[in-house]
């Protein structure tokens, strides 16, 4: 019997489109303070953690701030994301994912969620599908943000499997690049011109194969 495979899934663009609730989070604080900040500069966000998402804002309106209402900025963004989540349910689960994960659970393969967000398991119990997880590895667990593949080294070693047995779904440039450090493979969700690092590339999950999946699983 072929021994037991990894799958590691980040999850803001990945399993949800969170990034537009960050962004409209992220925009309230930044209107505030008159930085201009566009659905372009929100792509700088994706897969970097909150406390960095605030600096990059500030630096683009070259404004400094003490620690003390850099604290306060990002209570009140978390507060202001977290009503946007109140209704979630699982139609917010993007298009294939589920065929996807209950493929591989089919199969008996490990299944790891390796997040930068500090919230993931509210949004996996929202969406329904946190039973689904062997493992979850989060924003809460880790000290070294993405493309540092700590995240993803914890999640193959709590699942007990190889890195190189691992495989890894992102839409972030940093995740991916955090996968390519830690010898896994790579598999870029979304634009294959921006994630052009990643091993694999699909333009979502409905582009994944069973076949694919199969010979992941068989390698
Ligand atoms: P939170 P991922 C990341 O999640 C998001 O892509 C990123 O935009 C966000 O700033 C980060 O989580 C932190 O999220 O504020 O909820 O802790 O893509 O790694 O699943
Ligand atoms: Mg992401």
């Amino acid at each position: 019997m072929k021994k037991k495979k990894g799958f590691i899934f980040d999850l803001d663009g990945v399993i949800v489109d969170t990034a537009k609730y960050h962004y409209l989070a992220w925009k309230k604080i930044a209107d505030s303070l008159h930085i201009e900040f566009t659905h372009d500069h929100n792509e700088l966000l994706k897969g970097v953690s909150r406390v960095r998402s605030l600096d990059i804002i500030l630096d683009l309106g070259k404004i400094e701030a003490s620690q003390e209402q850099k604290d306060q900025w990002l209570i009140q963004k978390n507060e202001d994301y977290l009503s946007y989540l109140v209704d979630m349910d699982e139609t917010e689960i993007l298009p294939g994912v589920m065929t996807v994960l209950n493929f591989l659970k089919a199969k008996g393969q490990g299944i790891a969620l390796g997040s930068a967000s500090k919230n993931a398991r509210p949004i996996l119990e929202k969406t329904g599908i946190l039973s689904y997880f062997d493992v979850i590895v989060d924003g809460n667990d880790v000290s070294n943000a993405k493309p540092d593949p700590e995240v993803f080294l914890i999640a193959a070693q709590k699942l007990a499997v190889a890195n190189s047995d691992s495989f890894v779904f992102e839409d972030s440039v940093a995740g991916v690049q955090a996968a390519n450090i830690g010898t896994m493979t790579s598999i870029g969700i979304g634009d294959a011109t921006v994630l052009y690092e990643a091993h694999h590339n699909f333009k979502d999950f409905t582009c994944i194969s069973e076949a694919f999946l199969s010979e992941l699983i068989n390698k």
